[in-house]
C-alpha cells in the first residue's frame, strides 16, 4: 500500500519515500512518504483553520453523528482494514479481525455515545457584603483544547490511534496524527473513511514519517499544537515531555510496562496457565498490557512452570516481531537472560518454519526462570513473547516483588480467595489490575499507568476531561 498524508482535506505524498517491509518475510509491501517540517506546518495550520471554522462550529450532536459515520465507514471497509493491518504488522488475521479493527470502530461509537452523557455543574453562590452582596450563579462549560497532536505506536496501530483521535474529535478539537513509521496503512485508510464521512477539511489531518528529528518531533515541538496525546516507549515519552515543556503543552502519556502476574496457590491453575499463555504471548508479547513477570506461590510453582513451558513450546500460529531491529532487541534479551544465569524452560531462540517466514522477524515464545528481581531481564521492558517466572512464599512478598519495578501499567491476580483478591488488587502499583482475567476492556474505565508507565488516564470521561478545558463562568446576579 502507498501511504499518503491527509492535510486540510487533501491526500498527498510529498517528501522522500521509504519502503515498508513485511515482518512476515522481509519483502516490500508498500511505500511511505516522509513528512518534512513544511508539511507538518501545513497540517497544523489546516487543523487551526478547521477549529476556527466548520468543526469548531459543529454542535456536540453534529460531532457525535460524524463519529458514527466514521465508525460505519470502518465497518464498510472492514476487510481492507484487516488486510492492511495484517500486511503492516504480520499479526494473525484473526487478531486483527476480532480485536484491532472492531475496536477502532468501537472507539468512535463509544465517544459518540458519551457526548450525550455530558453534564456540568452549577452553583448558586452568596456574594459577600464586601463584594456588593446578593447572589451569583457559577456554572462550568467545557471547551476544546485546540489542535491536538496524536502520536501512536506500531503494536495496535489503528486501535491505539483511534483511542485518541475519537475522544479528541468528540471534545471538539482538531487533530494532527502521526502513526508509527512501521504501520502507516490503516491510518491512511482511516483518513479515507473520515474524508468519506464528510468531516470538515482540517478536522483530522495525517502526516507520516519517523519520530526523532523528523515528523514526530516537528509536530510535538510545534507552537501551534495545544496538547499532545502519545502512546509509545517511556524513553520517547520523556523526550517528548522535554519538548512539551518549552510551551507548557499538556500531555497524556501511555507508556511502557513490565507487567506482573501474581498466581496464588489457591488459584484455578488451569485458568491461570491459560490466562498467562494469553497475557504473555498474545500478539507475540507486543501489547503493552502483556505479562513479562510471573510470581507463583511456591507450592504450585513447579507445576505452573512445567505447564506454561509445555504450552509455550506448543504454540504455532504466532506472528513476527514488527521489524528486524525489534527482533534483534528481543533476541539480545534472550542472550542477556542466559548471561544473567536464567534457566530457559521454553524457547529462547529463532523458530524454523521451512517456508517464507524464515526470512521474517520471528522469535520463539520463551519462558525463563531462576533470575532475581534485580536482573535486567526482569526489570527492563522486552516487548516480546517472553516471561520470567519466580516463586514467592507470602502475600506481602508477592506484592513486594510485583511493586519492585520502575513500571506500573497493568497486573493480574490469580486467586479463588475473594478476600485476598480485594486485599491484593488495590495494593499492586499499577493503573489497571485484573483478577482472574486479562485484557478485559470496558471503554468507560480509566486506562493508564503509574511510575514510568504514563501520565494521566484515558478512557470514557477521563479522555473527554483531558481533551477539554473546564471554564468557570460566574455571573453576579
Ligand atoms: P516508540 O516510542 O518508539 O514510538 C511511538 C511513536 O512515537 C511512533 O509514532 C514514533 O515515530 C514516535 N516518536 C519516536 N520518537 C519521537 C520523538 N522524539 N518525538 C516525537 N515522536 C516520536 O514506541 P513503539 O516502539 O512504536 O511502541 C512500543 C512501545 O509502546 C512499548 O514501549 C510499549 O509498551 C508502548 N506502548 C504503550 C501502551 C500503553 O497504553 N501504555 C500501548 C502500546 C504501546
Ligand atoms: O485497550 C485499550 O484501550 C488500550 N489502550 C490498549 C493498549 C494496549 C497496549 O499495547
Amino acid at each position: 500500500m502507498r501511504a499518503e498524508h491527509y492535510v486540510g482535506g487533501v491526500f498527498r505524498a510529498d517528501g522522500p519515500e521509504f519502503p515498508l517491509l513485511s515482518p512476515v518475510d522481509g519483502g516490500q509491501v508498500g511505500t511511505v512518504p516522509e513528512a518534512g517540517r513544511a508539511t507538518v506546518d501545513e497540517a497544523v495550520a489546516a487543523a487551526r483553520a478547521a477549529l476556527d471554522g466548520a468543526w469548531g462550529a459543529a454542535s456536540p450532536q453534529d460531532r457525535a453523528a460524524a463519529l458514527r459515520r466514521v465508525a460505519d465507514g470502518i465497518d464498510r471497509r472492514f476487510d481492507e482494514f484487516v488486510d492492511a493491518e495484517v500486511a503492516d504488522t504480520g499479526k494473525p488475521r484473526d487478531l486483527a479481525a476480532t480485536v484491532d479493527i472492531p475496536r477502532a470502530a468501537g472507539n468512535f461509537r463509544a465517544y459518540a455515545d458519551l457526548l450525550y452523557g455530558q453534564a456540568e455543574q452549577a452553583y448558586a453562590t452568596a456574594v459577600p457584603a464586601w463584594s456588593g452582596g446578593g447572589q451569583a450563579l457559577n456554572y462550568t462549560v467545557r471547551r476544546p483544547l485546540g489542535v491536538v497532536a496524536v502520536i501512536s505506536p506500531w503494536n495496535l496501530p489503528l486501535l491505539l490511534l483511534t483511542w485518541k483521535v475519537a475522544p479528541a474529535l468528540a471534545a471538539g478539537n482538531t487533530v494532527v496524527a502521526k502513526p508509527s513509521e512501521e504501520t502507516p496503512s490503516t491510518a491512511t485508510l482511516l483518513a479515507r473513511v473520515i474524508d468519506e464521512a464528510g468531516l470538515p477539511a482540517g478536522a483530522f489531518n495525517l502526516v507520516h514519517g519517523h519520530g526523532a528529528d523528523a515528523a514526530g518531533a516537528f509536530l510535538t515541538e510545534h507552537p501551534g499544537v495545544s496538547a499532545i496525546a502519545f502512546t509509545g516507549e517511556s524513553a520517547t515519552g520523556a523526550s517528548i515531555m522535554r519538548t512539551a515543556a518549552k510551551h507548557v503543552t499538556p500531555v497524556s502519556f501511555e507508556l511502557g510496562g513490565k507487567n506482573p502476574a501474581l498466581v496464588f496457590a489457591d488459584a484455578d491453575l488451569d485458568a491461570a496457565v491459560d490466562g498467562t499463555v494469553a497475557s504473555s504471548f498474545t500478539h507475540s508479547g507486543q501489547i503493552c498490557l502483556c505479562t513479562e513477570r510471573v510470581y507463583v506461590e511456591r507450592p504450585v510453582f513447579d507445576a505452573f512452570v512445567a505447564r506454561l513451558g509445555e504450552r509455550a513450546r506448543a504454540l504455532r500460529d504466532y506472528g513476527p516481531m514488527i521489524s528486524a531491529g525489534h527482533r534483534d532487541k528481543v533476541l539480545s534479551y534472550y542472550r542477556l537472560a542466559r548471561e544473567e544465569g536464567a534457566t530457559v524452560v521454553a524457547g529462547g531462540g529463532v523458530p524454523e518454519f521451512g517456508d517464507a517466514r524464515d526470512g521474517g522477524y520471528y522469535v520463539e515464545p520463551t519462558v525463563l526462570t531462576g533470575l532475581p528481581n534485580t536482573a535486567r531481564t526482569v526489570r527492563e521492558e522486552i516487548f516480546g513473547p517472553v516471561c520470567h517466572v519466580a516463586p514467592f512464599d507470602t502475600e506481602d512478598e508477592a506484592l513486594r516483588l510485583a511493586n519492585d519495578s520502575p513500571y506500573g501499567l497493568a497486573a493480574t491476580v490469580w486467586t479463588r480467595d475473594v478476600s485476598r483478591a480485594h486485599r491484593v488488587a488495590p495494593r499492586v502499583e499499577a493503573g489497571i489490575v485484573w483478577v482472574n482475567g486479562w485484557n478485559i476492556r470496558d471503554l468507560r474505565t480509566p486506562f493508564g499507568g503509574v511510575k514510568a508507565s504514563g501520565i494521566g488516564r484515558e478512557g470514557g470521561q477521563h479522555s473527554l476531561d483531558f481533551f477539554s478545558e473546564p471554564v468557570n463562568v460566574c455571573v453576579n446576579l
